[in-house]
């Protein structure tokens, strides 16, 4: 997997960011160099599956990218123990997800599905992840997606979840923008890197504030739901249904 130096040479206009060959080279150096706890939040999401997860239903990974849940949970549970669907709607970063599968062994328990998020059937499912990819679906349709996650969660199953947010506060906004910043710059990011990435995700990536999330998970059924854990404007939550 490649260094990512996607924003290192100034661009005129930057382009609007995409999930396309060249991200998915580097995808996995610029997830955890801009995510802060990102591998805390994958271990942890695995080992919560483990606990979660009853026999005869199935684990989904909406937004998968280029799998690290899936090669986490092939480390926390055995073959045969877990039946997973992880959906992503770019070609070049399930690709690179469907090697890792091959090379794990463990293609007859995860399927790799190429499709849009908001139109792929959920069933029986007994733990859904969606980490940082609502961020990326229009806020319109945010509710019709969580709702059809509540719907296809059998009682007792979970939602884990993971967002940049936002605050509604100037002042406490401006103070966890600039903590993010400082930890891509501790990750070796430049200010231009930095600059020019912001630009790029401008009307691609739309956060909310956590109050925002709380509503629609609320409004869309869950009513157990806990952020377990949260570092400035990063935040992920489990929620039961
Ligand atoms: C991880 N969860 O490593 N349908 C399907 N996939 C989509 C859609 C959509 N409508 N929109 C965006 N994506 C991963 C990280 S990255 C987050 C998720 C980030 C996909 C997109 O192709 C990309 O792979 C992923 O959602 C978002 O834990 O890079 O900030």
């Amino acid at each position: 997997m490649g260094k990512d130096t996607i924003y290192r040479a100034p661009r005129t206009p930057v382009p609007p960011f995409e999930f396309d060959a060249e991200v998915a080279d580097v995808f996995d150096d610029m997830i955890h160099r801009s995510v802060p706890m990102y591998s805390e939040i994958i271990r942890r999401q695995a080992q919560l599956v483990q606990r979660f997860l009853r026999p005869g239903t199935r684990v989904y990974d909406l937004g998968c990218s280029t799998g690290n849940l899936a090669v986490a949970l092939c480390a926390h549970l055995p073959a045969g123990a877990f039946e997973m669907v992880a959906v992503d709607s770019s070609p070049p970063m399930l690709d690179v997800c469907k090697r890792r599968i091959v090379d794990a062994g463990r293609s007859t328990s995860i399927t790799p599905i190429c499709g849009d998020i908001r139109r792929v059937k959920i069933e029986q499912a007994g733990v859904v992840v969606v980490n940082f990819t609502l961020q990326f679906i229009p806020p319109e349709d945010r509710d019709a997606l969580t709702q059809k996650i509540y719907e296809a969660l059998v009682p007792g199953g979970i939602l884990l979840f993971s967002e940049k947010t936002m605050h509604p506060n100037q002042a406490l906004s401006d103070l966890q923008v600039d903590f993010f910043y400082r930890f891509k710059r501790e990750n070796g990011y430049s200010e231009l890197e930095i600059s020019q990435k912001r630009e790029a995700l401008e009307n691609v990536l739309v956060p909310e504030t956590v109050e925002t999330h709380h509503e629609r998970l609320r409004r869309c059924g869950f009513s157990r739901i806990n952020v377990w854990l949260k570092w400035f404007n990063f935040c992920s939550w489990i929620c039961i249904k």
